[in-house]
């Protein structure tokens, strides 16, 4: 039995195999596996073969669409069990994918384990204008703020949101964290961010850091 679920889900993933997902995720949280296992040796590397498939144009657009869908019903139905006691909240984060980005799956397991280490999360979702961020930002007047973009015409969209804060005086109010598979910690400093987090339990430590 070890290994072979990973096997299994990750198979399952990669093939875009949307509607078998659940039946099979539910199962294995039935039997009680390990969920950070599940995520992180099956979920997470079976969207790394997706794009090593998609970069050898073996696989194109519809076919990561599918798989991305697999993804999701399978997160959906782990996320309810990472939540935290919302009686204590550590702090507020604000999450979204920047302009041009809709690659959401990072995010939402970033915000997802957040959830868990007790953070009030306001997910703003994916693809969001400089300006529309901060509307958002002086309403919510989150502790942290955390951008994710996978695309590398999408990074420089990061250092924008930087930029604005900094403009119109919130800079000093919120920290700001960066992520998603293209970012590394030299962009991030190169931005002016607060920090670079390169999964998301990273993110989760970071943000602790930040709050203590
Ligand atoms: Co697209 N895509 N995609 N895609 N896609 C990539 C990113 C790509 C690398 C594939 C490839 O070529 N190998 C490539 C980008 C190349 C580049 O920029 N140089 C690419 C491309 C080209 C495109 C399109 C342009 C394709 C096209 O239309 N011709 C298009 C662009 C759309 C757009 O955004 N405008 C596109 C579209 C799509 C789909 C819609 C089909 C789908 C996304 C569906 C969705 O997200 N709802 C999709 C997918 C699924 C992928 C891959 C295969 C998988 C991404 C993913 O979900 N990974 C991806 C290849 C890859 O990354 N290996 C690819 C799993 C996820 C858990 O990892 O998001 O890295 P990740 O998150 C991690 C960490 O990075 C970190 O924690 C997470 C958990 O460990 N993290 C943070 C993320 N955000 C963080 C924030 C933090 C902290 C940590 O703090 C705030």
């Amino acid at each position: 039995m070890p290994g072979d679920y990973l096997d299994e889900v990750r198979d399952v993933i990669v093939a875009g195999r949307h509607k078998e997902i659940e039946n099979i995720v539910q199962g294995l949280i039935d039997k009680g596996v390990n969920l950070n296992e599940l995520i992180n040796e099956a979920m997470i590397p079976a969207m790394d073969i997706v794009g090593q498939r998609f970069a050898r144009r073996e696989i194109f657009v519809p076919e990561m669409l599918v798989s991305a869908l697999a993804m999701q019903k399978g997160l959906a139905l782990i996320k309810p069990l990472l939540k935290g006691d919302e009686s204590k909240v550590a702090g507020t984060v604000v999450l979204c994918t920047v302009k041009g980005d809709i690659h959401d799956i990072g995010k939402n397991l970033v915000g997802m384990m957040l959830e868990g280490g007790g953070f009030k999360v306001v997910d703003l979702g994916v693809n969001l204008s400089v300006d529309d961020l901060l509307t958002h930002i002086k309403q919510i007047r989150p502790d942290i703020l955390g951008l994710s973009a996978l695309l590398t015409t999408t990074m420089p969209e990061m250092g924008k949101v930087i930029q604005a804060l900094a403009d119109h005086g919130l800079r000093d109010s919120v920290k700001v964290m960066v992520g998603g598979a293209p970012v590394d910690r030299r962009f991030a400093d190169s931005i002016g961010a607060d920090a670079y987090g390169e999964d998301a339990l990273e993110a989760v430590r970071l943000a602790r850091e930040f709050i203590t």
